[in-house]
């Protein structure tokens, strides 16, 4: 029997299908039947959830995410694809996990009991690594956008999938740039304590050591804390060269303010998380000068990446945060493998996901026997008049 769960307003109609059987047909074995057969017996409704926190500090990220899956989900539903011979109509059931890794589990549960053809997500680590847990046990393929601890995709799960290179690989781009191009001898470390941050200082501050800097100070604060004057202070009386922070934008932003009132006078580098649009508005004119990565190369640089952009603009009338362009690529590597598969059973789609070799928006993708994106980039950016200003990319394969 169907199990029907309550859905954000973005499912609604989703909802509304499954509570009327609508009138179509999925070709995956009950009970995932979300559908009945149509007049014609022609359509399939293929449904992804999306998880990302859509409420909290880091809702304007999760957003960003979701819009570019809805992008997706439109072009898919304009190009009618054929999957098995029927036209698929594509729907995103988008979930809210705050950004928690208890919330994410809960959703992660929901999505797993509405039989979800697959899901899009989660945003973060920290939601994203004890969600696959529940997805590979359900049997549901999950690509993450953003996610980028190593683990995600470390646990033996063949249902894990990411669109982006990992920590690891930003770590060590990062912690060679700090030291070899931004000569950087004495180096103070903040995190978040979050799967992501703390990850991804932990690799930083191998690579750096490893290219002879040495750690002054590492400091701990959460990813809900504003106020950084205690330390920031402490880290003041160390004399670093730089602050490396591993953590999201909302932090990011009063620090590298904080860092300028507090009239020390050095660079703050970070990854892909404070790597946004929204960094410069919150931190204001301390934003110019620093530095951060962020996985994959420049949007002005993908096939269709200006296109992409004028889209975005147009349809939300914000510009992208950061992870939307890959969230179009992760509904999109979906739905490729289920129609090579001419399938939407995970069984038979699976096998063709992990063989993809597919021309996406952001690179040409395909995947490693863990899951992750074979040849990921990683490119360097600095702040600079209001924006970020891209400095160089390493490795990456562009979209044939
Ligand atoms: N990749 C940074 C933000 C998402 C995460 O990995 O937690």
């Amino acid at each position: 029997m169907t199990q029907h769960v309550p859905l954000r307003p973005l499912s609604v109609l989703a909802a509304a299908c499954m509570l009327a059987a609508c009138g179509q047909q999925s070709d995956a074995p009950a009970p995932s039947a979300s559908v009945a057969a149509d007049a014609g017996g022609a359509t399939l409704t293929v449904r992804l959830g999306h998880v990302a926190p859509l409420t909290g500090p880091q809702a304007h990220l999760g957003k960003d995410n979701e819009n570019g899956a809805q992008l997706a989900i439109d072009d898919l539903n304009a190009e009618k694809m054929l999957i098995g011979g029927r036209v698929a109509k594509f729907e995103l059931l988008g979930e809210d996990d705050q950004a928690d890794p208890r919330q994410g589990t809960t959703v992660a549960q929901k999505l797993a009991d509405a039989h979800v053809h697959a899901v899009i997500g989660h945003l973060n680590s920290g939601t994203t690594i004890p969600a696959s847990r529940i997805y590979h046990d359900a049997h549901i393929v999950q690509v993450s956008p953003s996610a980028t601890n190593p683990t995600y995709t470390r646990q033996g799960y063949k249902t894990a999938f990411r669109v982006f290179a990992d920590d690891v690989q930003q770590g060590s781009v990062l912690g060679a740039f700090a030291v070899s191009t931004l000569g950087a001898k004495k180096i103070a470390i903040i995190d978040d304590r979050t799967a992501y941050g703390q990850g991804l200082a932990d690799e930083f501050e191998k690579a750096a050591r490893a290219a002879g800097a040495s750690i002054v100070t590492r400091e701990y604060t959460t990813d809900k804390e504003t106020d950084f004057a205690a330390i920031l202070t402490k880290v003041k009386s160390t004399r670093p060269d730089l602050v490396f922070y591993g953590g999201m934008d909302t932090q990011a932003g009063p620090m590298a303010r904080q860092i300028k009132t507090l009239g020390l006078a050095v660079p703050m580098l970070f990854g892909d998380g404070g790597c946004t649009v929204e960094f410069h508005k919150l931190a204001g004119d301390a934003a110019e000068g620093n530095y951060c990565s962020l996985p994959g190369v420049p949007l002005e640089q993908m096939a269709g990446g200006n296109a992409f952009r004028e889209r975005y603009k147009a349809k939300y009338n914000s510009e992208i945060q950061l992870y939307a362009p890959y969230a179009y690529d992760a509904v999109r590597v979906v739905a490729e493998a289920m129609k090579q598969a001419g399938s939407t059973d995970t069984d038979k789609f699976l096998p063709a996901l992990a063989a993809l070799n597919y021309p996406g928006l952001t690179a040409q993708i395909q995947f490693d026997e863990k899951g992750d994106i074979k040849d990921g980039a990683i490119t360097l950016y600095q702040a600079k008049s209001g924006a970020w200003q891209a400095l160089e990319t390493m490795g990456g394969k562009a979209s044939n």
